[in-house]
């Protein structure tokens, strides 16, 4: 196997904490996104989406979602469960990790990818070029710290955002608020539960790595 990853971006950070978390050792390839390494030929033909990250498989297939990657790790190292451990607590968790990319992570993506200089013909990732469109700056912002909100109160009689294990989605939880500060967006101070959460997943070694 093989990782494609990129040591400055938010989405390949969450396969690096699920490896980290299960302590797998796998080879890893940096990609230089600042670099554009990912409109290469050569990454292009491994990943027509020119995202990262990637998981290419020994027999030559590739993964090429947050996803997928982690699903296949789960699948075929089951120990240290990421993913819950019943059908019920698996439903549960990927239910939630999927509302917390959505109106967390790709709110503060949209935001970010809507303003920042370097995304001016890039709004969105892959081969082809999309405009900015500044209003969504806002928004995305707004949706971020409604999202700030909903993770307060879901944290509020529990240690981890799916409940007593730490999961997938505190990854993508964590990954989120690093990212908020990209658009400058700390937790508020009266968001104690969250601020809580915080601090003790922030010292995770698979998090502070
Ligand atoms: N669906 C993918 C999306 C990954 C993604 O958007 N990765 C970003 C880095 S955070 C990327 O590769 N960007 C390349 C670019 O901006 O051109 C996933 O969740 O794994």
């Amino acid at each position: 196997m093989k990782f494609y990853d990129c040591a400055t971006a938010p989405s390949p950070r969450r396969v690096r904490i699920f490896i980290a978390e299960k302590g797998l050792v796998i080879p890893v390839e940096e990609v230089d996104l600042a670099a554009r390494q990912q409109h290469s030929e050569a990454f292009a033909r491994l990943n027509p989406h020119r995202t990262v990250p990637v998981l290419e498989l020994d027999d030559g297939s590739v993964l090429t979602s947050t996803a997928a990657i982690w699903h296949y790790l789960e699948h075929r190292y089951p120990h240290k469960p990421l993913i819950g451990c019943t059908a019920a607590e698996r439903g549960r968790i990927v239910d939630l990790e999927w509302h917390i990319e959505q109106q967390g992570f790709m709110a503060v993506g949209e935001s970010f990818r809507n303003k920042s200089k370097a995304f001016a013909r890039h709004a969105f990732t892959g081969a082809h070029e999309y405009p900015q469109i500044p209003p969504l700056v806002e928004r995305g912002r707004r949706r971020a710290v409604e999202f700030f909100a909903w993770l307060n109160a879901q944290l509020a009689d529990q240690p981890y955002v799916a409940g007593d294990a730490f999961s997938i989605a505190d990854i993508t939880a964590i990954v989120t608020l690093d990212f908020a500060r990209w658009i400058k967006l700390e937790i508020p101070d009266d968001h104690t539960a969250l601020k809580r959460w915080q601090s003790e997943v922030s010292v995770r070694p698979s998090v502070c790595a």
